[in-house]
């Protein structure tokens, strides 16, 4: 009797305790549903890591993406978005923080950005911090900041620990490809991370939730290696796949040396890259294979949310971290300022937004994400001034445009400047390029001496930062 008698006074103190803390937090929600007119979005955060154009916007023959593509039909593309940086970390940090990397200092990858850059430890709010300030709860997986947070950020940024399904890149102990990390074989599901993480997703969104959530899912692929599940190999036949159309012999022979050099460390095309044309189609098959694995994942998440009481209610942003050579301008892999490893696949759909399925062409950046959502989810505003705009203009009304060009730097003074017609790059030693993709939409001939690009690049120079933050150690070179 007294143990019940116990109990059942627990329970009785755990009612008034749920009746004190929610019933004034539904209160608020309810006056916020009434001042926005809808219930508070949640949000999905859709990461893929190195996902070019390929498959995305399939300027590959025959890439398989189904479930992108239906995505594409419910949401708004950004046909040209670019990321703040085309690494890894940087572009994440930038993405995570709304200031591009020439505002936080952390331009390179490595473990600095999260730990030494003063600016990113104490002066900003991260996307999932400013989301809990508000309200939500945050649930992260996977592959999502890359660089590791001190112990406390972590918790100040997910309701759950992160990295509970396993950190890509490779699939579990049983399935490493020693040594290997530009190779490529077919494991189980069961060996990879994704999957995992996918599923973990897939479970979070078949739960009661009282709060508005932020969830984020940051999947390894197409990152190498270039691991999948065989079926995901089965569907590319070997001996259809070509060299991409972007490559072209000599292509470096108009470029400063600078500008070379960018193509030295992460390019392994010429050191441990595809040395052969047959290593060469082995590579994109496998890059194709993975394309369509991360493809499947994504697909594992967005049928779950079709089916739950979210559906209506929820945000939903795609994106890669950055683009992807596969031997376009001699180079594997990315960190350059081209094209090739700028352009991002990305994609928003705002419930019953009307302009969904269609396509913005508006040149933006991913450091816009952080203000479009702040601006959709009514948030309070961060504590630090957010480098990207709302990109609400274009959600609303695809055909808008601005002058303003997307912006992409590796280090101090590499600026790379892309706007609807042009690109624009000066190197820190005042070497330049100037693409016109009206009518060389692979970056071929460099028109930065030619007597018709100084007023095209007059207008570019007001873009090119004034002030850049010192260098966090890492790698350029
Ligand atoms: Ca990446
Ligand atoms: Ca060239």
């Amino acid at each position: 009797m007294k143990i019940e008698f116990t109990i059942s006074r627990i329970k009785n103190f755990r009612a008034a305790y749920l009746i004190w803390v929610f019933i004034p937090g539904i209160f608020l929600l309810e006056c916020k549903t009434e001042k926005e007119d809808h219930k508070p979005y949640n949000v999905l955060f859709l990461i893929v890591d190195d996902m070019n154009d390929y498959g995305f916007y399939h300027t590959y023959p025959d890439v398989k993406t189904p479930h992108l593509d239906a995505l594409k039909t419910s949401s708004v593309t950004f046909r040209n978005a670019y990321c703040a940086s085309p690494i890894c970390t940087p572009s994440r940090a930038s993405t995570f923080s709304g200031l591009y990397p020439h505002s936080t200092g952390a331009y390179f990858n490595g473990s600095d950005p999260w730990r030494k850059s003063e600016i990113l430890i104490k002066q900003t709010e991260t996307l999932p911090e400013l989301f809990k300030r508000n309200g939500y709860e945050t649930f992260g997986r996977g592959k999502l900041f890359h660089a590791p947070l001190t112990e406390g950020r972590e918790k100040q940024n997910w309701d759950n620990p992160p990295y509970g399904g396993g950190f890509g890149p490779f699939p579990d102990s049983l399935h490493q490809l020693k040594g290997k990390f530009w190779g490529f074989q077919a494991f189980p599901d069961t060996a990879f991370p994704d999957v995992k993480n996918a599923y973990a997703l897939a479970d979070f969104l078949k739960e009661n939730h009282q709060k508005p959530f932020f969830a984020a899912l940051g999947l390894w692929r197409p990152h190498s290696p270039f691991t999948a599940p065989q079926r995901f190999y089965d569907l590319y036949d070997i001996n259809k796949i070509t060299i991409p159309e972007g490559y072209k012999e000599n292509d470096l022979a108009d470029i400063d040396s600078l500008a070379k050099k960018l193509i030295d460390p992460f390019g392994r095309f010429e050191v441990s890259g595809p040395t052969t044309e047959e290593d060469w189609k082995n590579m994109i098959h496998a890059y194709l294979a993975s394309t369509s694995f991360a493809d499947w994942s994504i697909g594992v998440v967005l049928e779950q949310l079709e089916k739950s009481p979210y559906a209506e209610n929820t945000i939903v942003v795609f994106w890669s971290d950055n683009g992807y050579h596969c031997g376009e301008k001699n180079h594997w892999e990315k960190g350059t300022l081209w094209e090739q490893a700028d352009l991002v696949p990305m994609a928003i759909r705002i419930p019953q937004n009307t302009e969904n399925g269609k396509v913005s062409n508006q040149p933006v950046s991913l450091v816009d994400l952080y203000p479009t959502l702040v601006d959709y989810c009514g948030l309070q505003q961060p504590t630090q001034t957010l480098d990207g705009k709302s990109l609400s203009p274009f959600l609303e009304d695809t055909q808008m445009t601005w002058e303003r060009p997307a912006l992409t730097t590796l280090g101090k003074e590499y600026t790379s400047l892309r706007d609807h017609r042009f690109r624009y790059i000066r190197y820190s030693n005042g070497t330049e390029e100037l693409y016109d993709h009206q009518n060389d939409p692979y970056e071929t001939r460099n028109k930065a001496k030619s007597p018709e690009a100084t007023a095209i690049k007059a207008k570019f120079t007001k873009y090119i930062p004034q002030e850049w933050a010192e260098e966090l150690s890492g790698r350029r070179f």
